[in-house]
C-alpha cells in the first residue's frame, strides 16, 4: 500500500478530531482577530471564537461564498500581510471579477505536502515520470501538481495544456508513467494517439490523476480501457488550496478528504442545515491550517456526500462521493434538475456513441427545450440512414427515461464537438442570453 505519510493518512480518528479540533480554534480566532469582514459576520451570528469548544460547535458559524471573495476583491479576505504572501492564484469564473487566492511559504508547504500524498495515492513514486498536462499559470492545476510531483521526487514534465501532438510525442520519449490533467482532455489525447498511429501499448503510462471537472463512472471506464491505465480522480478548488483537497485510492469508492487541514460537512444547500453522513448535499469546507487565506464554511456549491468509516486501504479520512455536477451546472428545465454527467452516463451506456456531448438549453414560447448534441463514432457515421435514425431514437427513449423530460437529440459528426484542452464545456444555456 502506497501512503505518503502513514502516520498521518492513517491516524486513529480520535487522534484526528482532537488536531482538528485545536486548529479549528486557531483558525477562529485569527480570522477574528485579523479579518475585518470575518469579525463582522461573526459578531453579527452573535459568535466569539472561545464559544468554539467541541467540533459540531462548527455548524453556528457563519458560512463563507464565493459572493464574499468577490466582495473583498482581491486580497481583503486576506489574513497575513501581503510581504508574507509568495503566490497569488486565480480562477477566472464566469461571471464578475475573478475569485483572487493567497498562499504563504508555508500553505505551499502544504499544498506540494498534500499533492505529494494524492499521487502516491494513485501509485506514483520518486521513480515516477510524471506528465502534467493540467494548465500552468493562474489556474492551480498546473503548479499544484507540479509541486507535489518535486515533493514526491518523481521526474516531473511541465507540459501544460496544448499541443497535444508534441504531448504524444513527450509521453513515448520521455517514458511517462503518470499522466495528470482533466479528464475530457485525456479523451482528446488517446484520439490524438489514434490519428498519430500510437497506441497505447506503446506507451509506459500505469496511471491517470484526473480531476477539474465532473466526470461519471462511465468516463472512467472508457478512459481506462481506451488508455489501457488505471484512471483516479482527485478533487480540489482555488479558494481552498487547489488540486489536493481530496483524492482516490485504489480501492476508488469515494475520495479521502485530507482531513487533518479540511474539515468536510453536507448541508441541505436550501436552508443550510448540516446533513447526516451519507446524504447527497452540498460539500462546505473549512481550512484549519492555511494561513494567506483561511475559510470558514466554505460554500463549494459542489454536490457530494460524506463517509467517515474506514476504509478498505486503511486509511482513516473521511471520504467524499465522486462530485457528479455544481449546483451552477445543473441545468433546471421545467423544474426538473439536470447534469451534464448524467447525460454522460446514460450516453456512453450505448455502443457507437463517443464521450462528446452538448446540452443546448432554449426557451421558446415561455417552455424550456434540452437538445442534446451526441457525436457519433466514423463507422457508424457512414452507415445507413435508417441505422442512425435507430440510434437516435434508442438514444432520446434512454435520455428521456433516465431525465424524466423530454430531450431532443441531435446526432452530430464525428470531431464536430469541440475538444477541451482545459475544463470541458458541456451546456449552452441561451436562456439567459
Ligand atoms: O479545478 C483545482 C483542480 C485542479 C482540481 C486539478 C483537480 C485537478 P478551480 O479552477 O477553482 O480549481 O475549480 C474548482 O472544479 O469547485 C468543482 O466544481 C470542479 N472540480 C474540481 N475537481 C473536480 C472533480 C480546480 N474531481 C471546481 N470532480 C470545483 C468534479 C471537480 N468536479
Amino acid at each position: 500500500m502506497a501512503y505518503w505519510d502513514q502516520e498521518k493518512e492513517c491516524m486513529p480518528r480520535e487522534e484526528l478530531e482532537k488536531i482538528q479540533l485545536r486548529r479549528l480554534k486557531e483558525i477562529v480566532f485569527r480570522v477574528y482577530a485579523f479579518v475585518p469582514a470575518y469579525k463582522e459576520k461573526m459578531d453579527q451570528a452573535g459568535i466569539k471564537p472561545d464559544d468554539i469548544n467541541k467540533l459540531e460547535d462548527i455548524k453556528n458559524l457563519p458560512f463563507t461564498t464565493k459572493q464574499d471573495l468577490r466582495d473583498n476583491y482581491p486580497f481583503g479576505l486576506f489574513a497575513t500581510p501581503m510581504s508574507e504572501v509568495i503566490r497569488i492564484h486565480s480562477s477566472s469564473g464566469t461571471t464578475g471579477k475573478p475569485t483572487v487566492v493567497g498562499y504563504t511559504r508555508r500553505d505551499i508547504e502544504i499544498w506540494a505536502e498534500l499533492m505529494a500524498r494524492a499521487l502516491s495515492s494513485a501509485g506514483a513514486t520518486k521513480r515516477s515520470v510524471i506528465q502534467n498536462s493540467y494548465g500552468y499559470g493562474l489556474f492551480t492545476g498546473g503548479l499544484g501538481v507540479h509541486y507535489g510531483a518535486e515533493r514526491l521526487g518523481a521526474s516531473v514534465i511541465p507540459s501544460s495544456g496544448g499541443n497535444t501532438k508534441r504531448q504524444i510525442m513527450l509521453m513515448q520519449d520521455f517514458g511517462t508513467t503518470e499522466l495528470t490533467c482533466t479528464p475530457s482532455y485525456a479523451l482528446f489525447m488517446h484520439e490524438v494517439m489514434q490519428e498519430m498511429g500510437v497506441k497505447p501499448a506503446d506507451l509506459k503510462i500505469k496511471a491517470g490523476v484526473f480531476g477539474a471537472e465532473p466526470w461519471s463512472e462511465n468516463m472512467r471506464r472508457e478512459i481506462e480501457n481506451k488508455l489501457e491505465i488505471d484512471a483516479y480522480d482527485i478533487y480540489g478548488l482555488s479558494e481552498i488550496i487547489g488540486p489536493g483537497v481530496a483524492i482516490e485510492c485504489n480501492a476508488k469508492s469515494g475520495l479521502h478528504i485530507a482531513e487533518d487541514h479540511f474539515l468536510a460537512e453536507i448541508i441541505d444547500p436550501i436552508s443550510g442545515q448540516v446533513l447526516e453522513d451519507g446524504n447527497e448535499g452540498e460539500l462546505v469546507i473549512t481550512t484549519i491550517t492555511k494561513e494567506a487565506l483561511p475559510l470558514i464554511r466554505y460554500r463549494t456549491r459542489d454536490l457530494s456526500s460524506l463517509n467517515r468509516e474506514e476504509c478498505e486501504c486503511g486509511r482513516t479520512h473521511a471520504r467524499m462521493g465522486k462530485v457528479l455536477g455544481r449546483s451552477d451546472d445543473m441545468v433546471i428545465i421545467r423544474g426538473v434538475n439536470v447534469f451534464p454527467s448524467m447525460v454522460e452516463s446514460v450516453l456512453l451506456d450505448i455502443p457507437g456513441v463517443e464521450p462528446y456531448y452538448l446540452l443546448v438549453v432554449d426557451r421558446k414560447d415561455n417552455l424550456d427545450f434540452l437538445e442534446v448534441q451526441v457525436e457519433i463514432s466514423e463507422k457508424l457515421f457512414s452507415d445507413e440512414v435508417r441505422k442512425l435514425e435507430e440510434l437516435g431514437t434508442l438514444i432520446n427513449k434512454e435520455l428521456e427515461s433516465a431525465l424524466g423530460i423530454g430531450v431532443k437529440v441531435r446526432l452530430v459528426e464525428p470531431k464536430s464537438i469541440e475538444r477541451s484542452e482545459g475544463k470541458a464545456r458541456r451546456v449552452i444555456d441561451k436562456r439567459k442570453i
